[in-house]
């Protein structure tokens, strides 16, 4: 078996060893290092010949100048939970891991800011503002491992996106180091800035191909003492969306609406062991909804008290309250435990749209047939955030999909979104996954556009080079 560094091309050893001389050794990984890590959700993250993990926003400035006069392109990482190979490497490629700038440097309550370095994990966020009674604004599966930095560049959504935004409405301001080794500051901490072009908005969603993003300031809301949680058993999304619309007419806050249709409970329901019996899963449809209240007791009345009222017009209503947090948190791991997904079928095509949520039976009753006509074995896994309009789709085939089945199935999943009002890519962004549907899908200006700022930014094309820009 080879040593890794002799798989290295001569010019990759000479940067090692230039990276070496100039940095610490304990933040330079080759790899013969990298070849022992874990990738993340893409098997190619860690492809690179080296890893370079800054120790601050300094160390980032420097190893992008670094890698402008050795002309070494480089991705920025940070939790590499990315779904749509934003962070992939290539054997010539560099990686800027943020994770050490992982510090929450300050949270102030009374402007309901955190400011915080680009390594900082979600969760870890989440749980220092708690300790405030605050919450980021957002909240998704990967909360563990997914950071700051990386929810900034693909502009990530999750759960709580229908009542607080997306993450483009969650940054109040932004550092970042340019592709050409610029620092640019925009770290304003209030909601209130019209001061010219908002550059900070051209680098939340640019997936790293626009600069890198060092610390930000995020915006921070009340969190509710209690949260309740139901599963409900519906006949489809249609009902889901009435029961969505009397909860959030209620006194209590709606946190949570999140649908799954039934093919895809039943699989995540068997790999975490639940009891099926337990759950409704007779019905063609389930939704997960979840009330804020002054406790958990409040909040379960108040649940309780909003599902009777409904129970007069929806007869047929099936569900469960969770009657403690332990069994609310089973229940999330019913809708967050995707990854079963995908040990059931490898590198299975998965999609992620959005649409008016009113539409999603009658696409789905569409979709389900044309899917067939291309395959009959294909039954899609569908789930997602009702309440935004957005759905996964995850086929049960394992992929790569050969072009001309890939090329059928992208054009029944996505053909008539525009015609929608809706998006070929929701929330996690486009990377090396998305680019034809892009091409495809997008205003043509408007992808003409990108090419021009992607130019602008970056026109050495070192910065994460052939993601969302071919
Ligand atoms: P990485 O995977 O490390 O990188 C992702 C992209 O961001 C790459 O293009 C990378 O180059 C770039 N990047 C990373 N750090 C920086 C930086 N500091 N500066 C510039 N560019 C950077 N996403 C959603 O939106 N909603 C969901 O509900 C959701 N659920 C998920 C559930 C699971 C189980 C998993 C595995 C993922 C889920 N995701 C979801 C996707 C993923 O968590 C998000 O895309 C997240 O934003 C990626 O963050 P990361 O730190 O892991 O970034
Ligand atoms: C979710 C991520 C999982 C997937 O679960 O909300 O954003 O595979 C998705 O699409
Ligand atoms: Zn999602």
């Amino acid at each position: 078996m080879m040593r890794c560094e002799e798989q290295l091309a001569e010019p990759e050893l000479d940067k090692v060893a230039s990276l070496r001389s100039q940095l610490p050794e304990s933040q330079v990984l080759d790899r013969s290092v990298l070849a022992a890590r874990d990738p993340g959700w893409d098997a190619g993250n860690l492809n690179a010949f080296a890893l370079v993990r800054p120790g601050s926003v300094a160390d980032v400035v420097e190893l992008v100048s670094w890698c402008r006069a050795q002309r070494c392109a480089f991705v920025p990482q940070g939790g590499r939970t990315g779904l749509v190979g934003g962070a992939v490497t290539t054997p010539d490629q560099l990686i800027c891991d943020l994770g050490a700038l992982d510090k929450i440097e300050e949270i102030d309550p009374d402007s309901g800011i955190a400011v915080v370095q680009a390594g900082v994990t979600l969760g870890a966020l989440q749980e220092a503002a708690a300790a405030f009674g605050l919450h980021p604004g957002l909240d998704l599966a990967a909360r563990g491992s997914a950071t700051i930095g990386g929810l900034i560049a693909t502009n990530a959504g999750g759960i709580t996106a229908f009542r607080t935004g997306v993450m483009r409405h969650r940054v109040l301001g932004l550092e970042a180091v340019l592709p050409d080794g610029r620092l640019v500051d925009d770290m304003t901490r209030v909601l209130k800035t019209s001061a010219g072009y908002d550059v900070k908005q051209l680098l939340i969603g640019a997936e790293g191909t626009l600069g890198i993003v060092t610390r930000a300031v995020i915006r921070l809301d009340p969190l509710p003492n209690g949260r309740a949680t139901a599963l409900l058993g519906l006949n489809g999304a249609a009902q889901a969306l009435d029961i969505v619309r009397h909860l959030r007419g209620g006194s209590s806050p709606l946190l949570a609406a999140e649908i799954m249709w039934s093919g895809f409970a039943a699989v995540t329901c068997a790999a975490i062991g639940l009891d099926p019996a337990q759950l409704p899963l007779r019905s063609p449809c389930l939704l997960l909804v979840e009330l804020g209240g002054a406790s958990f007791e409040a909040a379960r009345t108040a649940l309780e008290e909003a599902l009777a009222a409904l129970a007069e017009t929806e007869p047929d209503l099936d569900g469960v309250v969770c009657t403690s947090m332990a069994q609310s948190a089973q229940l999330w791991r019913l809708r967050e435990d995707t990854d079963v997904l995908y040990r059931l079928h490898p590198q299975a095509p998965s999609y992620d749209i959005s649409l008016p949520a009113r539409e999603f039976d009658a696409y789905v009753a569409r979709l389900r047939p044309a899917l067939k006509a291309i395959d009959p074995a294909i039954e899609p896994y569908l789930f997602g955030h009702l309440a935004d309009g957005n759905l996964h789709i995850v086929l049960n085939l394992s992929g790569p999909l050969r072009p001309d089945i890939r090329a059928a199935v992208d054009t029944a999943i996505y053909g008539e979104l525009r015609g929608l009002g809706g998006s070929f890519s929701a929330e996690h962004g486009i990377g090396n996954k998305r680019i034809a549907a892009l091409q495809r899908h997008a205003d043509p200006v408007k992808v003409a556009l990108m090419a021009q700022i992607k130019t602008l930014f970056d026109p050495d094309n070192l910065c994460n080079p052939g993601k969302i820009i071919a």
